[in-house]
């Protein structure tokens, strides 16, 4: 069951903007994030300022709608799963918000050891710079779900069970997917086929939970494999698994040209599918130090040519860029061959 709303919000009614020490405020969460250290990370929070971001980013959530549109430039971000010190390498490098745009793909707690600090940057940036910062929910961001992989319990031992409900609050609000510039279709997992028509996601009605089946559990769940045809049954438990076929036919009903979507390590920090037609990114390099990947994030440029910019384990990054020739959305044929 999601979590019911609180009785009394401390946040602004809904066409109030943010106001001039609120700004502040949220400067300076973002500000003593940049001293964090392993050592000090208890002394920089107190609870009730945490669980006042998680109120303020709930109320940006269900101002947004489910199905967000961005305009290109973006930089497109996969899982995170509480690796702080990759994201604030990876905003180090590609700079921060609300310098260039950012589009998350869910999955910010759980797995690493400082999912707390992740989500709070990324709630503090999203409240400050709600034209510059968006966050997509993956299918961590639910209780079921982050209570058992490391987040209650990271929660608990370093403030409360309180905290933790707080950004439960926020989670089940989340977005579910975005479309940039009208031809790229961005969420968590993958896509679905009781996914007809977009508008559908309108009637999605927030706080919800995840479900293990239909439309929210796809867009959170889904993975693509290469030996399905059309849709099949996922070994996940949750949401299904869709081939090159459904991929096709699925860019091909909503006159979209890609699909961004993150959700499973792979070792390049990106990963071709069905030719050029859907990419995975994934952001946690070295994930949970078991995997030798790299980290990737995905830039959109305004002629909505993509590339990529990787992350590796050892924490040194590539001199360039990589530019994939190959990849202009806007420009892939039905006819592409697949990798
Ligand atoms: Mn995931």
């Amino acid at each position: 069951m999601p979590p019911p709303p609180p009785k009394v919000l401390t946040v602004p009614a809904k066409n109030e903007t943010v106001g001039h020490d609120v700004c502040k405020w949220l400067q300076s969460v973002i500000d003593r994030l940049k001293w964090w250290s392993p050592g000090n990370c208890q002394k920089l929070f107190l609870e009730t300022e945490l669980i006042e971001l998680c109120y303020r980013a709930r109320e940006q959530f269900w101002k947004s709608p489910v199905k967000l549109d961005i305009e290109a430039p973006v930089n497109i971000c996969g899982d995170i799963h509480g690796q702080f010190e990759d994201l604030l390498a990876m905003f180090e490098l590609m700079h921060p918000p609300p310098t260039n745009k950012y589009l998350f793909l869910g999955d910010y707690v759980d797995r690493g050891p400082f999912s707390i600090e992740v989500i709070t940057l990324l709630f503090a940036y999203q409240v400050l710079h709600p034209d510059k910062v968006f966050l997509l929910r993956g299918n961590h961001e639910s209780r079921p779900v982050n209570m058992q992989y490391g987040f209650f319990l990271e929660c608990r031992k370093r403030y409360s069970e309180r905290l933790y409900d707080a950004f439960q609050l926020a989670f089940y609000c989340m977005p579910l997917c975005a479309v940039i510039s009208k031809k790229i279709i961005c969420m968590h997992g993958g896509i679905s086929e009781d996914l007809i028509d977009l508008n559908q996601l309108e009637k999605v009605d927030r706080p919800c939970d995840i479900p293990d089946i239909g439309v929210i559990a796809d867009l959170t769940w889904a993975d693509p494999d290469d030996k399905v045809l059309g849709y099949g049954g996922s070994p996940r438990g949750a949401g299904r698994s869709f081939g090159p076929e459904a991929v096709r036919k699925f860019l091909h009903l909503h006159n979209l040209d890609l699909i961004v979507r993150a959700h499973q390590v792979v070792m390049d920090g990106f990963e071709f599918f069905a030719g050029q037609q859907l990419v995975t990114i994934f952001s946690a390099p070295a994930y949970c130090g078991q995997f030798d990947n790299a980290g990737a994030v995905l830039t959109v440029a305004p002629n909505l040519v993509c590339s990529f910019t990787i992350f590796r384990p050892d924490k040194s990054y590539e001199g360039n860029t990589k530019e994939q020739k190959n990849s202009k959305p806007h420009k892939v044929s039905e006819h592409n061959e697949k990798k």
